[in-house]
C-alpha cells in the first residue's frame, strides 16, 4: 500500500534504531539520502547506521563521511525499523535484498515507478526529480533542525540527479527546496567548488578516454570500456558514472549509452536520453531499469561489442 510522508514520519517518531539502505554502487542521490537521514535521525536522540556495498567515488568521499558506511553483516534484531531509499526493486539492494525481506518494519522512499511495493510503508513519488527532495519533505515534516550535514546532503542528491538543474526531471519541486535548504544555510561556495569546482588528473584522464572514443549511431551516441583500459586508468566504475549524461549533450543526440566493464565479464550499461525519448523500456528489455530519460541495466557472459548491438536495438525497437 501507498503511504503518506505524515505515515512515514509517525513510523520514525516510535523507532529507536534505524537501519538505512540503498542501492549497491550508490549515487550521489542514494548517498545523500541515506546520510541525511542518518545524520537526521542522530539529531532527534535516535541512533541510526548505513548498509551500501559498492563503489563511492573521490567526490562523494569528500561530501559525506564514508567511515560510517557498513558493509558488512546486517543483524537484523539490533534494529526496529528498516528503511531504503532510492530503490525500486530489492534485487537493488544486493546482498542485502534478503535482510531486508525479512524486517516486518520497513519503510521504503523512493522516487522511481516501482512494479512493486517492497517494503511495509511505502512513499513512492516519481514525479519528483531527487530521493533527498523526499527525504527533506520528511525531514521537514519532523520539524527536524537541518545542520549544514544535512542540507550538504539534501543539495548533494538534489544537484547530481538533476545533472545541476538541467536535467528533464528538474522541476518546481527541485527548485523549491533549493531555494529552502539555500535559506537554511547550505554553503553553496564550499559545496559547489567540490562537486563542481576540482578536477583530478584522473577525471580529466576519463573525460580524455569518452571524447577520444565515443561512436554515433544516428541519434544514438555511445562509448565502450573494458575492464583492461578501467585499470590502466586506475579507476573504477564511479569514475565513468558521467560519461552517458556528457554524451548526450551532443548535438542531434536523443539517447546515450555507456557499457563499462566494471570486473572482469561484468558489463554495466547506462543510458540516457534526452526529454521525450525514453530509455527505461530498453533498460527493461535488458533486464534492468530505471526513469523514462535515465536507465542502467548489468549484463554477464557477452563481449562489449556484442552487448552493444543489443542496446541499440533494445532502443530503436522499444
Ligand atoms: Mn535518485
Amino acid at each position: 500500500m501507498m503511504n503518506s510522508l505524515k505515515d512515514l514520519s509517525k513510523v520514525l517518531k516510535k523507532s529507536k534504531k534505524v537501519a538505512l539502505f540503498t542501492h549497491i554502487n550508490p549515487d550521489s542521490d542514494a548517498l545523500g539520502s541515506v546520510f541525511a537521514l542518518y545524520y537526521a535521525l542522530k539529531t532527534m536522540g535516535k541512533d541510526a547506521e548505513i548498509f551500501v556495498k559498492g563503489d563511492i567515488s573521490d567526490v562523494q568521499k569528500r561530501l559525506i563521511d564514508a567511515k560510517v558506511i557498513n558493509s558488512g553483516e546486517c543483524n537484523i534484531n539490533l534494529f526496529d525499523t528498516y528503511m531504503c531509499c532510492d530503490v525500486s526493486d530489492l534485487k537493488r539492494l544486493g546482498d542485502y535484498a534478503d535482510v531486508f525481506n525479512l524486517k516486518n518494519n520497513t519503510i521504503v522512499l523512493d522516487h522511481h515507478i516501482a512494479t512493486q511495493l517492497i517494503g511495509k510503508y511505502n512513499h513512492i513519488d516519481a514525479s519528483i526529480s531527487s530521493c533527498t527532495e523526499l527525504v527533506y519533505d520528511l525531514l521537514k515534516l519532523m520539524k527536524t533542525h537541518f545542520n549544514s550535514k544535512i542540507l550538504t546532503c539534501i543539495y548533494m542528491g538534489l544537484t547530481s540527479d538533476t545533472n545541476s538543474f538541467i536535467n528533464s526531471n528538474t522541476n518546481e519541486h527541485s527548485f523549491k527546496v533549493a531555494y529552502e535548504i539555500a535559506k537554511f544555510g547550505l554553503d553553496l561556495t564550499a559545496i559547489n567548488e567540490i562537486m563542481y569546482k576540482s578536477v583530478s588528473k584522473k577525471e580529466v584522464a576519463f573525460k580524455q578516454y569518452l571524447w577520444t572514443n565515443y561512436k554515433l549511431d544516428k541519434d544514438i551516441a555511445y562509448v565502450l570500456m573494458d575492464y583492461k583500459t578501467l585499470q590502466s586508468l586506475s579507476g573504477n566504475s564511479t569514475d565513468c558514472s558521467g560519461f552517458s549524461s556528457k554524451l548526450l549533450t551532443l548535438d542531434n543526440v536523443n539517447y546515450s549509452f555507456s557499457i563499462i566493464e566494471k570486473e572482469p565479464g561484468v558489463l554495466s550499461i547506462s543510458m540516457r536520453s534526452r526529454a521525450g525519448y525514453n530509455v527505461r523500456s530498453a533498460a527493461e528489455k535488458l533486464g534492468g531499469g530505471g526513469h523514462s530519460c535515465a536507465a542502467g541495466a548489468k549484463a554477464q557472459g557477452t563481449t562489449l561489442s556484442k552487448l552493444k548491438k543489443v542496446v541499440i536495438d533494445a532502443i530503436r525497437n522499444k
